[in-house]
């Protein structure tokens, strides 16, 4: 049974979908079509073949009518729900990232999710992230270098940051938040470093009121995600890296739902010897840019 104050907070939780399919809308019309588009041959081949691969699972297991009209009413409802960015991006959108990484030499990267903002506040090399005066959480300093792979300090790269809350809402794409709540972009200093002054995030729920979350109550999934923090770290002339990184122990590490953990992204993280909280070191390291 849930509470009311669970109910209010996953009542909540459907917003996010509208507003994440709009700012994804945002984003393709700003990139003025030099983003999503592909060539007739290209769609020729890849739009066949999913078609053919949906009609072969048919077959293969029999799928009956209603089980047709099931898929059917869940599509229009994904749709209805805004939730194609959160559904692609938790269930398809580790393997693209694969694709397109698998030629790096530098640091690792995931999948950057539905709940990406350009544009966040920036703060000096070791600036505290924009947050409420009283927003929960243990306080976690996050610093590290970031450099070229073959090993110059890249002074000046821009780190941007961005997370949930501890309820697990990100701002922007819930109410009542802040609009740069936990979210930041920090500027490295003249040797490449930076110290982020922010909070340890929660392990975290994808939205659980809409069709995404149906299908995982249909299937008997968990709607679980590790706590994760995300960045983007970028330098002139060398490739961007979308990443997010994760806490050792935590019970999700295992079996993301968003399928989007690496060994390479694990924190070593550790009480900090200095005062509250925790610290912890990671270093960036980035590909030029080909
Ligand atoms: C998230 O916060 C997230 O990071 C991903 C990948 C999918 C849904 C919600
Ligand atoms: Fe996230």
């Amino acid at each position: 049974m849930s509470t009311s104050f669970e109910s209010e907070v996953t009542a909540k939780a459907a917003e996010s979908g509208a507003e994440a399919s709009a700012r994804f809308q945002e984003r393709m019309a700003a990139a003025g079509g030099r983003s999503g588009v592909v060539d007739t041959a290209r769609v020729n081949y890849l739009a066949s073949k999913v078609i053919k691969g949906l009609n072969d699972i048919v077959i293969e297991d029999k799928v009956s009518y209603e089980e047709y009209n099931a898929l059917k009413a869940w599509l229009i409802k994904v749709g209805a729900d805004g939730e194609w960015p959160l559904f692609l991006d938790v269930w398809l959108e580790h393997s693209v990232e694969e694709v397109a990484s698998a030629h790096r030499e530098g640091s690792k990267g995931t999948i950057e999710g539905p709940y990406y903002r350009e544009g966040s506040p920036e703060l000096e090399w070791n600036g505290t992230i924009p947050m409420r005066d009283d927003e929960p959480g243990n306080p976690l300093v996050f610093s590290g270098q970031v450099r070229a792979v073959d090993g110059t300090p890249l002074s000046g790269a821009k780190i941007e940051l961005w997370h949930a809350d501890d309820l697990g809402f990100y701002s922007q794409f819930a109410p009542g938040l802040p609009e740069w709540n936990l979210r930041g972009t920090w500027i490295a200093n003249e040797d490449g470093r930076f110290e982020i002054h922010t909070l340890r995030p929660a392990p975290y729920q994808i939205p659980t009121d809409g069709a995404c979350g149906q299908l995982i109550a249909a299937a008997g999934w968990h709607a679980w995600r590790p706590a994760h923090l995300h960045f983007k770290v970028s330098a002139p002339g060398y490739e961007l890296i979308t990443s997010q990184l994760y806490f050792p122990g935590d019970p999700h590490n295992e079996d993301d739902i968003a399928s989007a953990v690496k060994p390479e992204l694990m924190l070593d993280v550790k009480d900090n010897p200095a005062g509250e909280g925790f610290v912890t070191e990671y270093d960036f390291v980035l590909d030029p840019e080909s």
